[in-house]
């Protein structure tokens, strides 16, 4: 087994934790569950674009950041408050985006797959969020890696006790600090992600959560290039899905990506679900639901919007 100096393990037993949280049976579709423990499954939302097919049984894309077009138009009048306090008009003054991010891998792991990721693929996926964030001027510094292995946390769910407990236990630096927790997580999942506007009511709730193969070299295909992390990490600084908000002029608070009625899976030729909205819909966009293969592109707005809310929250 390789390991980095950086690379400690710490064992956490999960027999406190019985009884804290109830994790749902394996393929028990959260949407057909009331548990007040956990938080309504974003996918199971109907009022999501993302929500998957029902008859849907392979493996496609679905991420569990969410966020209504009311909320959403709600933060966005709130960041408009804070900017104007402070003197800026975000339509005319650029912000830079230029900042190296530090970045904690959190890995948690179970007893019978204690060491879930090699760190050839931690390595991988850093290297995989710089190629992907190059053209923005946010990069990504790894500080140090821990492994917990915790047979409640392995299997943390969207919203779930075990995502608080797993987070506030192991989150480290502050708002401007980037932490990944990589996990056999619930739902479906592929990851999600908490926006930088999340970070002064839940601290210890910021960051990205991540299905473990998804990273390079992973199970996950066709997820498994490392762009699972890109998308999350594309929340975690400001951004919407393209989707967000369907074929609605606001749609993601991007201008430059057209709009978008529903997450696009596979790898589209050519798609286009709002018809009024000139241009295609941007398939290639890490912000969409494509495979891994296929999305390769931050537009100039995206950089815009990633270099304001970074610099309003983080
Ligand atoms: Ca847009
Ligand atoms: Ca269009
Ligand atoms: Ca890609
Ligand atoms: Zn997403």
């Amino acid at each position: 087994m390789k390991r980095t100096s950086a690379l400690f393990v710490s064992v956490l037993f999960g027999a406190a934790l019985v009884g804290c949280d109830t994790e749902l049976p394996d393929g028990t579709d959260p949407a057909a569950v009331t548990d007040p423990g956990h938080s309504v499954a974003p996918s199971a939302n109907p009022a999501d674009p993302s929500a998957k097919d029902e008859d849907a049984t392979f493996f496609e894309r679905d991420c569990g950041t969410y966020i209504s077009v009311e909320a959403a138009a709600q933060a966005e009048a709130i960041t408009a408050q804070i900017l104007s306090a402070e003197g800026v008009d975000s339509g005319i003054q650029t912000m830079d985006l230029t900042r190296t991010v530090p970045v904690y891998i959190h890995v948690i792991g179970s007893t019978t797959n204690p060491n879930p990721v090699t760190t050839q693929q931690i390595t991988d996926q850093m290297t995989v969020l710089n190629a992907a964030y190059l053209s923005t001027g946010l990069s990504f510094s790894l500080v140090a890696t821990d492994v917990t292995v915790n047979n409640t946390w392995y299997t943390m769910g969207y919203g779930s006790t075990a995502e608080s407990q797993a987070k506030a236990a192991l989150r480290q630096g502050g708002k401007e600090s980037l932490n990944l927790y990589l996990a056999n997580i619930g739902g479906g999942l592929l990851g999600w992600a908490t926006f930088p506007s999340d970070y002064a009511a839940r601290p210890s709730m910021d960051g990205v959560v991540l299905l473990y193969s998804s990273l390079p070299g992973g199970s996950a295909a066709p997820y498994n290039l490392g762009d699972t992390a890109t998308h999350e990490v594309g929340h975690w600084a400001g951004l919407y899905h393209t989707f967000q908000g369907g074929c609605a002029k606001t749609n993601d608070y991007v201008n430059d990506t057209p709009q978008e009625k529903s997450a696009a899976y596979g790898c589209p030729t050519r798609r286009d679900t709002c018809t009024r909205d000139a241009g295609a819909d941007p398939t290639t966009n890490f912000m969409d639901y494509t495979d891994d293969s296929c999305m390769f592109t931050f537009t100039a707005g995206q950089t815009a919007r990633m270099a304001t809310m970074m610099t309003t929250y983080r």
